[in-house]
Formats: structure tokens, sequence, C-alpha cells
């Protein structure tokens, strides 16, 4: 079913780089902005008052757990595996969304092809360079629109953003995106993060206002 899951989403992007570039959102603003939310034009950062600072050349992301074949990437491999650009929509917690951000950087069933997850694995956890952490179901990671994201707007992803890379999941609020990953583990248990053990909602729909457990 996962397996499916991961073809249908190959075959989506596939349909993207055939169209290639970006096609402008026909969606009506109310359409687009779930409840409870405010619209921003910049780009507020939130972290946990640390913004590691990791020299690429030092920089690894971690893939292991319930996987066939576990690795270690390097920065050079990482930006050797297939690269892809997706818009999408922000969502925090705190209430504010931001429009049309562009993503560029591997996609996350790339990820899930390379390392083979076995069957068993159901949920993932994400680890980051400054200490944070955050979990998510495998089947939301397999969207086609789930990003580890090393570009935004084009340009290499600033620290201050969770640079060199960052987790983006466009449907779930952005706390379950992690900045500055370093980790990411296959687990047949779900295991809650950094904010979910601290009373934020496990599932974060933000059109569900899923905000807090
Ligand atoms: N490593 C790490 N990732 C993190 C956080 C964090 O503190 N550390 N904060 C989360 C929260 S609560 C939000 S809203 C977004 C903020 O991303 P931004 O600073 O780029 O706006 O990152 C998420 N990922
Ligand atoms: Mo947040």
């Amino acid at each position: 079913m996962l397996r499916e899951k991961y073809i249908a989403a190959k075959q989506k992007w596939a349909e993207k780089q055939k169209a290639r570039g970006f096609a402008p959102r026909t969606t009506a603003a109310t359409d687009r902005l779930p409840p409870g939310q405010t619209l921003t034009s910049g780009f507020p950062v939130l972290d946990l008052g640390v913004k590691p600072e990791i020299a690429l050349d030092q920089w690894t992301l971690t893939l292991d757990g319930l996987v066939g074949k576990p690795a270690v990437l390097t920065w050079a491999q990482f930006n050797a595996l297939l690269q892809v650009e997706d818009v999408s929509d922000f969502h925090c917690v705190t209430s504010w969304s931001k429009y049309d951000c562009h993503w560029g950087g591997v996609a996350f069933p790339t990820l899930y092809e390379l390392v083979q997850p076995k069957p068993e694995a159901r949920y993932v956890y994400f680890t980051s360079y400054d200490g944070y952490s955050t979990n998510v179901p495998l089947e939301q990671c397999l969207d086609e629109d789930v990003l580890v994201a090393t570009r935004f707007e084009g340009q290499p992803l600033t620290r201050e953003h969770g640079g060199p890379a960052r987790v983006i999941i466009p449907k779930l609020y952005a706390w379950k995106g992690a900045k500055f990953v370093q980790g990411i583990t296959f687990l047949a248990q779900d295991k809650l993060g950094f904010w979910e053990v601290r009373g934020y909602s496990n599932r974060a729909d933000p059109w569900k206002e899923e905000r807090y457990a």
C-alpha cells in the first residue's frame, strides 16, 4: 500500500516535470487559508533559540531504523539525488500562513526508495542539529510535496530558515518540518517529537485546526 503511494507520488512528479515551471494557483484565497490563520507576506523565524552552524563538508543526513539499506549521506551525495522543485503554502501553528513558498531539494519518496524501508516501518522520526525532533506517519511523508529542502526561492536555504537542509510537509503545521535536519529514522511504533511531548497535536492538520492535544 505504501509502495502504491510511492509510485503515485513518482507519477505526479513526472507530470510536474513535464509541465516545466510553476503553474499559477487558481484557487481563491478563501479556499487556501486554513481556519484561524492570518496571511503574512514576510517569513517569520521560529526556532529553539539556537541556529546551529553546520559546514557543508561536515554535514550528513543519516537515514536509519527499519530500513533495508541505511545510509549516511554527505552533502555531495545528497545533492546527487534527483532534485525537484515544489511550490506550497506554509502554515505555522502560531497562526501565520505564507503562500507560494518555492522549495527545492529531494522529495521524500526518493529517500524512501534509496533506503528501502521494511514493511514494519510505519512512522518517521526526524532529528535536527539543534536538538529538535518531530514525528510523522510514513504515509504522510510519501506525498510528492514532502521535501528535504536545500533551496528557497531559488537560493540556498539560509541558516535562519533551517539550512543546510530542512523538511517541508506542506499539508501539516510547520512544526512537523524539521529545520537543520540531521536524521530520519523509520520506526514501527510512533515516537513523539519535541513539541508533541509538550502538548502539541500529534496530527497537526491545519484544516482541522489540530493545534494542541
Ligand atoms: N530544528 C528545528 N526545526 C523546527 C523548529 C525548531 O525550533 N527547530 N521550529 C518549528 C516550527 S514551530 C516552525 S513554525 C517552523 C518555522 O520555520 P521558519 O523559521 O523557517 O519560519 O520550523 C519548525 N522546525
Ligand atoms: Mo511553529
